[in-house]
């Protein structure tokens, strides 16, 4: 199963990549493709990365370019990057850092077509009225990548249990965000979020997890694999 981690800048794709990785070697095969060509540590030893191909360090400076115009120019190049075929039960892809450029200019439809899903991390420490945004973001990258998706928050061992209650709560049922409070016309827009959301989707599930503790891997495991065998009924 080909698997596509995705998520904003620091949201934990790499540190997600090796723990759910090492997690998942207990009873299956697993590779790791690294995608992120401005990476520079990385936590884990990819057996395919990008790096090996260009990087954006290189085209910065063959192209006196600045990190964004290079960013767009490495995103042209995913796009001419062919990697194997692997057998193995899990092909764990680790996406760049900078989400739009890969998802919104065409840089991951190589590999979206490849994957069976995506997973979406959302760093739980942020802002609590970004949420509703970053819902709608989740929902913008799964139109754009068109394969089904598997959310999870994130960086659980930095919040506390209740705040991780809470976000849990208000991500699986939208008509929640209609409780952030909030004076402004943002209460308007939550309600009006939160009223779409629930005519084009059922509320799903949105499990708090920790790329570092480990905690909430088995629920990821299980969304995944429920989210895949719903995908082969529908095939
Ligand atoms: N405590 C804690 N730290 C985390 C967790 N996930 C990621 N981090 C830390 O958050 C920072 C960013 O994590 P990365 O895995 O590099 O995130 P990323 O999404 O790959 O980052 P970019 O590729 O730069 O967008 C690192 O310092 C990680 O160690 C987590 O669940 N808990
Ligand atoms: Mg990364």
């Amino acid at each position: 199963m080909n698997v596509l981690v995705v998520g904003p800048a620091g949201s934990g794709k790499s540190l997600f990549t090796r723990e759910f990785g090492r997690y998942l070697m207990d009873d299956f095969s697993v590779v790791r493709v690294n995608l992120d060509s401005g990476v520079g540590y990385l936590p884990y030893r990819p057996d395919f990365d990008v790096r090996e191909y260009f990087s954006l360090e290189e085209i910065m400076s063959e192209k006196d370019l600045g990190p964004n115009g290079a960013t767009l120019e490495a995103v042209d190049r995913l796009k001419e990057l062919d990697i194997p075929n692997f057998s193995e039960d899990f092909v764990l892809m680790d996406t760049p850092g900078q989400l739009e450029p890969f998802v919104f200019r065409g840089g991951a439809s190589a590999f979206a077509d490849m994957a069976d899903l995506t997973v979406y991390l959302v760093d739980s420490t942020g802002p609590v009225e970004t949420f509703p945004s970053q819902y709608l973001y989740s929902l913008a990258s799964q139109y754009s990548l068109n394969t089904p998706m598997v959310r999870a928050l994130n960086k659980l061992d930095l919040i506390d249990r209740e705040r991780a209650k809470e976000l849990e709560e208000m991500m699986m049922d939208p008509r929640m965000f209609a409780n952030l409070e909030d004076v402004s016309m943002r209460s308007q827009m939550n309600m009006d979020i939160a009223n779409l959301l629930m005519q084009m989707y059922s509320p799903s599930r949105f499990p708090a997890i920790s790329a570092k503790t480990r905690e909430g891997f088995e629920d990821v495991l299980t969304y995944i694999l429920e989210t895949l065998s719903r995908k082969r009924i529908w095939n």
